[in-house]
């Protein structure tokens, strides 16, 4: 029997005929491409035709037990493929406890969310972590359970349920790369079990570690140097970032078995969207960096395929904070489109908005972003300013050098200015991971203190309160109309400054990018409600953003704004187009002066009638200019 025909019975079996057709359908529309991407990494070592069997099998337990729910979202889905391409979609990004002490917590916190227009819930990392220093959570070793600081599965299944009711989804992290040296598989392979031994990459001596290392980078050189830890009794094992976090060898056809079934069991709790944690790092190559190797891409492409039979109302958005040439290609965009990622962080934009905000200089932003492959039209980057992690310089040197600047310098000028030793910069925030041997560093901190508002606020000013208000909102007006889905980094609603009590726990005092993950404080929030306060300008803000959004037909998703030049080097500027849609143009000033633009240059394409949608207080449209205070911003559209 056919692996088609085979599904077809069983799915029709447990969900009745017009469900098993489109279990078997799924399958025939993937199958190709799943046996094409297993051969391609698994066929020197095993039948690739088997393990696409074993894999189906799994794939068909998990559509046959798919909760009924669930499963009418995914016809829902199916029926409105880009129902996340909504301009109404906009995601919040929080820790669970951090932002309401735990699971049962932020079920109770929905209607706050709901007041910034939120659709999309993010939760950092929450399946069960390693005890003591984790990582922030990337060290699970338990992907079956959860932190039992926040809950319980049963919470998440609840919180997923509510999050549907109401129209969002969620989104959770899911560590691929590696896993906690406790995890009952490390466990094994450290007690000589070779099963377990060949899920991690294991070595008797430094020779094979030392000549990868000629050409790895370190991610942590501070915190932990090197990418290999030396376990007594089981040798120098692959750990990428800390010694406690151990690479999966995902050349064993086994890891990928393991973790899809780790993917399907999540995806049938409820979960909407598996952020997938560290993906570049999945593949390693002696004589290469270990990053987006092809291999990596076509794993993501074959748990994608086998995810889309079970629970195709399921999204994977990459985690790949990488240079501008690989970034794309994890939304599936190779010399042929592949289904990959259906979303992926756009790191560029994110680094040219603070690249940007200390040079008051666009020329770098629009040659970077015109030189970005565009998103292919079925998929969608997420937008974002800030994140829990450090904001690396990953400005390529091409880009640098086309626009006449130094690459190493300009990196330099970067840390510089954003740990305030810069003379003359507003910003205050805090070198991280300082590497003596190659001068490279990123940089921690909040929103709010990059754009210079610690600082005001220490200082009493409240003409730099409200400047560096307006430089936080005109930074989250590009990221709120550029296409795809924006994401807000909790806190960033209120300003919230610098964590200064951070260093509570175990890890917290070594890693600096604690300060920028503060506790969610609801008495500033409560402020909201005053409009002369921080927290109500920012909040407002913000939220004014996501109602003009929610609006704006021509912000869905799947076309890629067109970057363009004002001639005026302080303002960034782009267009949006969608056929079904009236055109819209996003200015976003990058200076200390005020700038009067010409109609003709800042606003093509727009008619006479055109009107501003959003913007910053004292922005003006004449009939001639635009006129746009210093940090302002303006979305301007035709009727
Ligand atoms: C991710 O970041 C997480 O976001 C971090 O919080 C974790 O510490 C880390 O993985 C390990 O799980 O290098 O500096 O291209 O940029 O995976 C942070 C992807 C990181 C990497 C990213 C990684």
């Amino acid at each position: 029997m056919s692996l088609v025909t085979e599904a077809r019975r069983r799915a029709a079996t447990a969900l009745g005929a017009v469900e098993g057709e489109a279990v078997a359908a799924r399958l025939e529309l993937r199958q190709a491409d799943l046996a094409a991407t297993l051969e391609q990494v698994y066929g020197a070592k095993v039948d690739a035709a088997d393990l696409v069997e074993r894999l189906v099998d799994r794939v068909l337990d998990a559509a046959c037990s798919r909760p009924k729910p669930l499963r009418v979202l995914d016809r829902r889905r199916e029926i409105d493929p880009s129902w996340f391409q909504d301009p109404a979609t906009i995601g919040y990004v929080c820790y669970a406890d951090r932002f309401a002490g735990d699971l049962s917590g932020v079920r109770r916190r929905l209607d706050y969310l709901g007041e910034l227009g939120i659709t999309y819930l993010h939760l950092m990392p929450l399946l069960r972590p390693r005890d003591g220093d984790n990582d922030g959570g990337y060290a699970v070793v338990d992907y079956g359970s959860v932190d039992p600081r926040l809950g319980t599965m049963a919470d998440l299944v609840n919180l997923a349920g509510d999050l549907h009711s109401r129209g969002m989804s969620l989104c959770i992290d899911l560590v691929l790369n590696h896993t906690a040296a406790e995890h009952p598989w490390a466990l094994a392979a450290a007690a000589g079990d070779p099963a377990y031994r060949a899920f991690y990459r294991v070595f008797a001596d430094r020779e094979l570690p030392d000549r990868f290392e000629r050409t790895l980078p370190e991610v942590f050189p501070d915190q932990a140097p090197g990418s290999f830890t030396q376990v007594d009794g089981v040798g120098w094992v692959w750990a990428t970032f800390n010694d406690y976090q151990w690479d999966l060898d995902w050349s064993n056809p086994e890891v990928f078995d393991a973790m899809l079934t780790v993917v399907l069991d999540l995806a049938n709790r409820g979960v909407d969207v598996l952020r997938l944690d560290a993906a570049p790092f999945l593949w390693k190559r002696e004589g290469t960096d270990s990053q987006n190797q092809p291999e990596v891409h076509l794993i993501l492409q074959a748990l994608r395929a086998c995810c889309a039979i079970a629970a195709p109302g399921v999204l994977f958005k990459a985690e790949a904070i990488v240079a501008p040439q690989q970034l794309t290609q994890y939304l599936g965009a190779h010399d042929r489109f592949r289904p990959e990622c259906d979303l992926a962080y756009h790191n560029q934009l994110m680094v040219t908005l603070w690249s940007t905000l200390a040079t008051r200089d666009v020329t770098l932003a629009r040659q970077s972003l015109t030189n970005l492959r565009p998103a292919p039209s079925s998929t969608a980057w997420v937008t974002y300013l800030r994140c829990h992690d450090d904001i690396g310089w990953a400005v390529s040197d091409e880009d640098a050098r086309a626009v006449g600047l130094d690459p190493a310098a300009h990196r330099r000028f970067l840390s510089d200015f954003y740990s305030g030793a810069h003379p003359g910069s507003f910003a205050r925030g805090a070198l991280f991971q300082l590497n003596p041997r190659t001068g490279d560093s990123r940089i921690s901190g909040t929103a709010a203190a990059l754009c210079g508002l610690d600082a005001a606020r220490s200082a009493g000013d409240d003409e730099e309160v409200a400047i560096a208000l307006r430089r936080l909102l005109m930074l989250y007006s590009v990221v709120y109309s550029f296409g795809g889905i924006p994401l807000l980094y909790m806190g960033d609603e209120l300003a919230l400054p610098n964590d200064e009590r951070r260093a509570q726990s175990a890890g917290q005092a070594e890693d600096n990018r604690w300060m920028h993950r503060p506790r969610m404080d609801w008495a500033a929030a409560q402020r909201r409600h005053e409009p002369a306060s921080v927290e109500g300008r920012a909040f407002a803000g913000i939220a004014g953003m996501a109602a003009a959004r929610a609006r704006l037909a021509v912000l869905q998703s799947g076309t890629g704004p067109e970057v363009l030049d004002t001639g005026d080097r302080r303002v960034l500027a782009f267009a949006r187009r969608h056929p079904g849609a009236s055109g819209l143009v996003a200015l976003a000033n990058f200076s200390d002066d005020p700038v009067l633009l010409p109609r003709e240059t800042a606003l093509p394409g727009l008619s006479l009638e055109a009107r501003v949608v959003q913007s910053s207080e004292s922005t003006e449209l004449t009939a001639y200019d635009v006129a746009l205070p210093s940090w302002g911003h303006a979305w301007v559209t035709d009727p």
